[in-house]
């Protein structure tokens, strides 16, 4: 066991390391056979693999240890992750899930095109599986590739329950390969995410421990000047958010797995030299945008959210919970790291690409983390460069033109600064706007270059993917040209700790209505400062270039902080969907909206 010592000055030592064999706490899982048993918690963690066209799937609690306390998880068949079900494109599956819990349960199967009552959302698809039930899931198989499933009743995702879903094609990978490995990342905390959750609703920051010290304060006074700096922490204070507001929970909550494995675990995927080797990379992680790369390999990225792209090869790639990439690499040497440090650089997640158990290579440094940048605030600001301007500029800048040290409200929306963010409310104590309680700022200018990796990878000497990058050949699914538009804003109040489409919350909104058949394009403008992984169950997205070009397919979108994004999805799918933030505690904070087809 190896625990860094927390230091409330250091955060980057806040990091638990976890425990070298944590997990499944052995002895205790009557579920597992011998093998599996012999297999959970060790060096390479092996993930049990289900295949065919039936699966049974018991859904229990089960004790594990992956910080040196026992904790209950919510687990599938007994492991965390799940087994990973590999099917084939086709296929009719019959999947039964039994409920073992005291709670109900519900499992869904996330990207896959199905009827609308297979999807598992409880409420909107079917009532979920009710303590002692089975519920069986039958649909076939319309599409291949890499994808995964997860439980969508309470806080059993961020207690244990998600595992990868592999389809392989009908016809043969054009994908070729010698060997392949499912990278599942997660976060677990040994909290119970609903007191979590309520600790973020009375204080959203309170986990958040990359704020701005009295040490950058002097120094941008002596970059700056005294005006500039305390402008600048005066803008901050007035938007109750925190420049340094990347995730809302960090290393201190968090213990960040591959796997199912702490970084102590060193998690080991093997190889032989010469190789090509397959990684299908899945962020199932209930909080946790994770930046992954493997220094000393370039990857070659063919797949994103399970829809093969035009290969492009990177240094790195960001995604958010739900999204998945496939890459190839050809490693030479004997071992690599496999190395995703979370977004808020508070802590990684890693493991091992071997020729054999047991070995490790150099374990890069986390990043430091970043300031949110004006751009990320405010938006596209007159023909700036988003990727060189930061906080820092601003010093350059005529204050008094901003009306921010003066404090009148009704100024900040820094039409001197072409644009930007609009805080009209003098009433900031209570945290609100004229567009209502649940929005807390509004980005007026908001940019749409699809081709920023995004807070904490510009200019980091690394060739990081971006969504720009990602081309789905063959183009779109469906030519038609969009009948019609539907924008909505995703919306947030940090102090309340809502999240929300438009500011209203799922509990008090009405579903989004589309026409069965039609070609509709949804623009998404973000006016908060947090990326959202948007996902729309049942259909495709078709995110669109800022000029209006076909990019790529995907079932997920991650929409970065000032930005407006638009997709094109062909309403083929009759029935209730779910359409949400795939960040756990912004999708039961409201950030979640019924998509009805009729
Ligand atoms: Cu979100």
């Amino acid at each position: 066991m190896e625990v860094i010592k927390n230091s409330p000055n250091l955060p980057r030592r806040r990091f638990v390391q976890g425990l070298a064999a944590g997990g499944v706490v052995l002895g205790m899982v009557p579920m597992l056979n011998p093998a599996q048993a012999a297999s959970r918690g060790t060096v390479t963690g092996d993930v049990p693999i289900l295949t065919g066209n039936e699966f049974e799937l018991i859904i229990d609690e089960t004790p594990v240890n992956f910080t040196g306390k026992t904790r209950m998880a919510t687990t599938i068949n007994g492991s965390i992750p799940g087994p990973t079900l590999r099917m084939r494109e086709g296929d009719e599956v019959t999947i039964r899930v039994t409920n073992r819990l005291k709670d109900p349960t519900s499992i869904h199967w996330h990207g896959i095109i199905l009827p609308y009552q297979m999807d598992g959302v409880p409420g909107i698809s079917f009532p979920g599986i009710a303590p002692g039930e089975t519920f069986t899931y039958k649909y076939t198989l319309q599409q291949s590739g890499t994808y995964w499933y997860h439980s969508h009743s309470g806080m059993q995702e961020l207690t244990g329950m998600y595992g990868g879903l592999i389809i392989d094609p009908a016809e043969g990978d054009s994908i070729e390969a010698d060997r392949e490995h499912l990278v599942l990342l997660s976060d677990w905390t040994d909290e119970n995410p609903m007191r979590v959750f309520g600790k973020l609703k009375n204080q959203g920051d309170l986990y958040n421990f990359n704020q701005p010290t009295v040490f950058d304060f002097f120094r941008d006074v002596s970059n700056g000047g005294v005006m500039a700096a305390l402008s600048k922490r005066q803008m901050w204070n007035e938007m109750r958010m925190s420049p340094t507001d990347l995730a809302d929970l960090s290393s201190e909550t968090l213990t960040y797995l591959m796997n199912g494995t702490a970084p102590a675990g060193n998690w080991t995927a093997l190889f032989k030299q010469g190789e090509r080797v397959r990684l299908r990379f899945i962020n199932g992680a209930g909080n946790s945008f994770y930046d992954v790369r493997i220094p000393g390999l370039k990857m070659t990225v063919v797949q994103a959210d399970g829809q093969n792209i035009e290969p492009v090869t990177v240094d790195e790639f960001r995604f958010g919970p739900g999204e998945t990439y496939d890459v190839l690499v050809e490693p030479q040497a004997e071992a690599y790291t496999l190395f995703a440090q979370a977004m808020d650089r508070t802590g990684y997640a890693r493991g091992t690409l071997g020729t054999q158990a047991g070995l490790s290579a150099a374990v890069p440094e986390l990043d430091p983390a970043e300031w949110l940048t004006m751009a990320d605030m405010m938006g596209d600001m007159g023909g700036m460069d988003h990727g060189s301007m930061d906080t820092g500029a601003m010093a350059d800048m005529d204050h008094s033109s901003m009306n921010m040290s003066g404090m009148d409200h009704s100024a900040m929306s820094m039409g001197a600064m072409a644009g930007g963010l609009s805080k009209a409310s003098s009433e900031v104590n209570h945290a609100s706007s004229e567009y209502g309680p649940s929005v807390d700022m509004r980005v007026d200018t908001p940019r749409t270059n699809l081709d920023d990796p995004g807070i904490g990878l510009r200019n980091n000497g690394r060739r990081v993917l971006t969504l720009a990058d990602l081309r789905t050949p063959g183009g779109v699914m469906d030519p038609r040209p969009p009948e019609r538009e539907i924008e909505l804003h995703l919306t947030g109040n940090m102090e309340r700790y809502t999240w929300s489409f438009d500011g209203v919350e799922f509990g008090s909104s009405t579903p989004v209505h589309l026409n069965y058949g039609e070609r509709v394009r949804i623009i998404l403008h973000n006016d908060t400062m947090m990326t959202h992984p948007m996902h729309l169950h049942g259909m495709w997205s078709e995110l669109e270039s800022s000029d209006g070009s076909f990019q790529v397919r995907r079932h997920t979108i991650p929409v970065q902080p000032a930005q407006r994004i638009s997709f094109l999805v062909t309403a083929d799918a009759l029935g209730r969907w779910a359409w949400h933030c795939h960040l756990m505690f912004h999708m039961d904070a409201g950030m979640f909206r019924e998509v009805v087809v009729s």
